[in-house]
């Protein structure tokens, strides 16, 4: 029938075609020869890769984000109030100390003075700045750098990176914080992980802890990394002193909470078993790489 003559047709003229242009092209390759082979693979492109910090940050922002903390973001350079008056440092406490904090020294006679500024040494000052502008509840996580005037070694260095975490609601307990941050040590270490509250201080939280994990190196056996002890110190916490909501214009008979705080370098040193905190500033690619 008339379908299959026509497709045998176009069939050989398609050929023909093909032919034509495979004559040609076989041709010009001889002609224009120049002794390179364009058949070769190209260069690899070599990938980058997140640092460690990065890494990290990432991780426990996603944890608290899970149970509902949304995160939030300030300045670096702060005025007194926000770094250490609102969060219930005396006037005479030493992180005001030259020894511990970065100030920056303004002109008086300049337009916009308003006292002495100074790099922020925590991120509790954005947390100020959440209470002083948010009803509760407030969930926040705040990630940040923050700055301490210290010798640096291998354990210091006068920047870190910093995540805190806020919540305040009617009638919150001890209990919740140690159970949200359970469940934050066994997303971040594994679920087998245990945790431990040691008593301590700060001058924004009362009661305040220390809080351990379990070594995930010797499984609490006892290993050089946790010095034998089996526990591993990873952050500070505490129910948030009524002072401090008092400060922000939040009654403390109405509202209470709880807050933490942890440096990203310290679990970042824990996790990929890394010596020297030095390592995380020095961009030196063969460290970097390994994070691929
Ligand atoms: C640590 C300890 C901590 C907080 C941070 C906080 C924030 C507000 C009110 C009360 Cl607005 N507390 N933050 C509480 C306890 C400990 O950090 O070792 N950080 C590296």
């Amino acid at each position: 029938p008339y379908t299959t003559l026509f497709r045998s047709k176009l069939k050989q003229t398609a050929e023909a075609i093909c032919e034509q242009y495979r004559e040609a092209f076989e041709q010009q390759e001889e002609n224009t020869s120049d002794g390179l082979d364009y058949t070769l693979p190209g260069e690899a492109m070599p990938s980058g890769s997140f640092h460690p910090i990065t890494l990290v940050r990432s991780r426990i922002l996603s944890i608290f984000s899970r149970i509902g903390f949304n995160v939030s973001d300030g300045p670096e350079v702060e005025d007194d109030w926000h770094n250490f008056s609102a969060l219930n440092f005396l006037p005479e406490h030493p992180a005001r100390d030259m020894q511990d904090t970065f100030f920056i020294n303004l002109d008086p006679d300049k337009e916009h003075y308003n006292g002495q500024l100074a790099l922020r040494t925590h991120t509790s000052s954005v947390q100020i700045r959440v209470l002083d502008n948010e009803k509760p509840p407030v969930r926040t996580i705040c990630p940040g750098r923050v700055y301490r005037n210290e010798a640096i070694s291998a354990r210091a260095h006068c920047f870190f990176h910093q995540v805190e975490g806020l919540y305040i609601d009617e009638g919150v307990s001890f209990a919740d914080l140690k159970q949200t941050l359970l469940y934050f040590a066994q997303e971040m270490f594994g679920s087998d992980a245990k945790i431990r509250l040691r008593p301590s201080y700060f001058p924004f939280t009362e009661p305040s802890a220390e809080m351990d994990v379990s070594c995930q190196i010797c499984k609490g056996k006892g290993c050089n990394v946790c010095k034998y002890t089996g526990w591993l110190e990873i952050m500070g916490c505490g129910m948030v002193d009524p002072n401090v909501l008092k400060n922000c214009g939040i009654s403390p008979e109405e509202y209470n909470g709880f807050a933490f705080g942890m440096g990203i370098e310290r679990i970042a040193m824990l996790l990929y078993q890394i010596g020297d905190i030095r390592m995380f500033y020095e961009n030196d690619v063969r460290f970097l790489e390994q994070f691929k």
